[in-house]
């Protein structure tokens, strides 16, 4: 009896969840918090032929054991996948993360200073991506009155389009106890601009990890990114987070124009009020969003990424299909 279930084990596939890839390996998290390092079987390499990765950080997987190497064997349906144009002007896309239950975005009115247009379209890619976002203000405690009105005025800009906003500090751990409690027992993707201190924030929540992080001076250089490749990290307490790098390039490629105003909360109540059913709320009549703006019912800001976003979108090639 006790030989037949040890057969019956060795032959089931494990459950994993893959931490970390890089190039050929992938480092993977068993149920009991192991984590082994595997390949993938060779059928796998072939079954996302738009994309230069088959797995991603967050894939749930099934390994097999053979001759006492992991090999990945099959990924597990996603809930949803985050992806990034693998290069400019090619057809491939890079698998960045999956299974995600919200993202955090980090951003800081301080050194280096995000941009709305950013905040808006990584908003709007992640909404479209059906993984809920809330901003995270960092660097607190460098903000001067100054930097803290602009701070203000951005937390009630987004407030009032339906995001949650957080104040903190990576540095001196202000008010990362708010952050414990919206992370426990989720999976987050931790977003912002190569300098505004992801994985600094993952090394406070974590403590004995040590990830690299790059002093401020680092950064005059645009694209300097020290962290160089997607990596998820168990929470001590409860919950995975996951570094990405380069969210720059996180497109919006995917998008299409007639959806994209469903991807900012604030105009939704107003589609349905527009002359036609078709308009796109740049220049058409009767446009009750175009109408909304000038009543200071939606943000000005938000709108112009809108349409930066539209006008992108028309010029460029759309070459991807969503994911
Ligand atoms: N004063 C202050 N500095 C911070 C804070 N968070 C991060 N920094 C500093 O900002 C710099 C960049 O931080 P990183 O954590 O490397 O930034 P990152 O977002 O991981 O950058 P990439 O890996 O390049 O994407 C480092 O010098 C950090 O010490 C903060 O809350 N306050
Ligand atoms: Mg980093
Ligand atoms: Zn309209």
């Amino acid at each position: 009896m006790g030989a037949l279930t040890m057969a019956v084990e060795a032959s089931t596939p494990l459950f994993g969840i893959i931490m970390r890839s890089t190039g050929r390996w992938y480092n993977v998290r068993l149920p009991d918090g192991r984590i082994v390092q595997a390949t993938l079987k060779g059928k796998m390499r072939l079954s996302n032929h738009h994309a230069t990765n088959p797995v991603c950080v967050g894939d749930r997987v099934s390994l097999i054991c053979q001759n006492s190497d992991y090999l990945i064997a099959d990924v597990h349906e996603r809930t949803n996948c985050i992806v990034r144009q693998a290069a400019r002007d090619q057809a491939t896309i890079q698998l960045l993360a999956a299974n995600l239950d919200q993202a955090v975005l980090l951003v800081t009115t301080a050194h280096p200073r995000t941009s709305l247009g950013f905040i808006d379209r990584f908003l709007a890619v992640a909404t479209a991506y059906h993984v809920p976002a809330l901003l995270a203000f960092n660097k607190t405690d460098l903000y001067n009155e100054n930097l803290m009105h602009l701070a203000q005025q951005w937390k009630q800009l987004y407030e009032a389009a339906g995001y949650s906003t957080l104040f903190i500090s990576a540095r001196t751990g202000a008010h990362l106890d708010v952050l414990r409690e919206k992370l426990k027992q989720k999976t987050t993707m931790l977003a912002g601009h190569s300098g505004v201190g992801k994985s600094t924030l993952i090394n406070a929540l974590i403590p004995d990890l040590n990830l690299k992080t790059a002093p401020l001076s680092g950064f005059h250089n645009k694209g300097r990114h020290t962290t160089s490749y997607a990596e998820m990290f168990e929470l001590p307490f409860s919950g995975f987070i996951v570094d990405t790098p380069g969210i720059k390039e996180l497109g919006i490629f995917s998008l299409k124009p007639h959806e994209v105003s469903h991807y900012f909360p604030e105009m939704k109540t107003f589609l349905s009020q527009c002359r036609f059913n078709t308009c796109l709320h740049l220049q058409e009549p009767g446009c009750a969003v175009r109408q909304a703006v000038s009543e200071g019912r939606i943000g000005v800001s938000r709108y112009e990424s809108y349409c930066s976003i539209i006008h992108e979108l028309q010029t460029d090639e759309p070459v991807y299909g969503r994911e």
